[in-house]
């Protein structure tokens, strides 16, 4: 086998969740150039249709599904619907977020709870829904989206980090339980991307300068001084969902322009 095969997802069929647009669709068009037919979901319809339009006005053949990926009975659905009319999934990406910025001592249990429920608790529930045919067929990689958060803390965001945290932990034990059934899981650590995620981070002041955010992430806490583009996340996706990563499991790559390396500029 060439050296470039290694790479190649022909004939793989990979779901990544709520992949309209963002990392998941950046994530999910790298997977498609590799050879990877693509599934993905959204919550709303209107957003799935969004979805296949740019696809398809990227020349992918996308199959989309509206389903929440914190409500079990509807991911097991789209699971079986996948099987039968696409192909077992031989790559879950675990892409689909939400964050809140609340200072905790104002957060309300059901927004922590709600946080909890689509960063965590909703990987666990799409890995087991595709884990049986992985485990039957004897391969598989499962790729966790995971985050800055899933080392660090900041201000306001409790729920999304200790979400993110625990993701990091689902990574290692999945790999744990199930890398005798040649099954891969992995997480992809972003560093600060240009997504609607963080566009309010990114919002122009009223004199038209920079938000503080954004000015503190380009200058002081990224090696690389820019934010990162979703397109910066396809390589290290295609590796962990290819055989060139066949014997690497339970590890978060951080794709984060050097933030997990750097203390930060001292500031003068
Ligand atoms: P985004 O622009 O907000 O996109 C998130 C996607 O997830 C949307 O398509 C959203 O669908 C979907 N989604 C949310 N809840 C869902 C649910 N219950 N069921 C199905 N789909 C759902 O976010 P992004 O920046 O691309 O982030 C993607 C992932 O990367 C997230 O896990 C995020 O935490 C993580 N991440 C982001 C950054 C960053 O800097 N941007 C860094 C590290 C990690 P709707 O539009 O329909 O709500
Ligand atoms: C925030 C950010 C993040 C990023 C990302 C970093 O408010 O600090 O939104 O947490 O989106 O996850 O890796």
């Amino acid at each position: 086998m060439s050296y470039t095969q290694n790479f190649s997802l022909e004939g793989k069929v990979a779901l990544v969740t709520g992949a309209s647009y963002g990392i998941g669709y950046a994530i999910a068009k790298a997977l498609s150039a590799a050879g990877a037919k693509i599934v993905f979901n959204d919550i709303k319809q209107e957003f799935v249709d969004k979805g296949l339009a740019s696809y398809k006005a990227d020349g992918i053949d996308a199959t989309g599904y509206v389903c929440d990926v914190t409500d079990e009975e509807a991911v097991q659905a789209m699971v079986a619907k996948i099987e039968k009319e696409v192909g077992v999934v031989d790559i879950l990406v675990n892409n689909a977020g939400i964050i809140k910025r609340i200072p905790m001592h104002e957060m309300a249990a059901a927004e922590f709870r709600q946080v909890i429920d689509v960063d965590l608790n909703a990987p666990f529930i799409v890995s087991k829904a595709v884990l049986p045919s992985m485990m039957k067929q004897r391969s598989g990689k499962i790729i966790n989206i995971c985050s800055m958060m899933s080392e660090f803390g900041r201000e306001t965001v409790s729920a999304y980090a200790s979400a993110k945290g625990g993701l990091k932990m689902l990574t290692r034990n999945i790999a744990s339980e199930y890398g005798a059934y040649n099954i891969q899981c992995n997480g992809i650590g972003p560093g600060y991307i240009a997504t609607p995620q963080t566009a309010p981070l990114r919002e122009r002041q009223a004199d038209g300068s920079k938000h503080p955010f954004d000015q503190f992430i380009t200058d002081t806490k990224t090696p690389a001084g820019r934010w990162g583009d979703p397109e910066d996340l396809g390589g290290t996706a295609v590796f962990l969902a290819s055989k060139a990563s066949d014997f690497v499991n339970g590890q978060v790559i951080y794709v984060d322009g050097g933030i997990q390396a750097y203390f930060g500029k001292f500031p003068g």
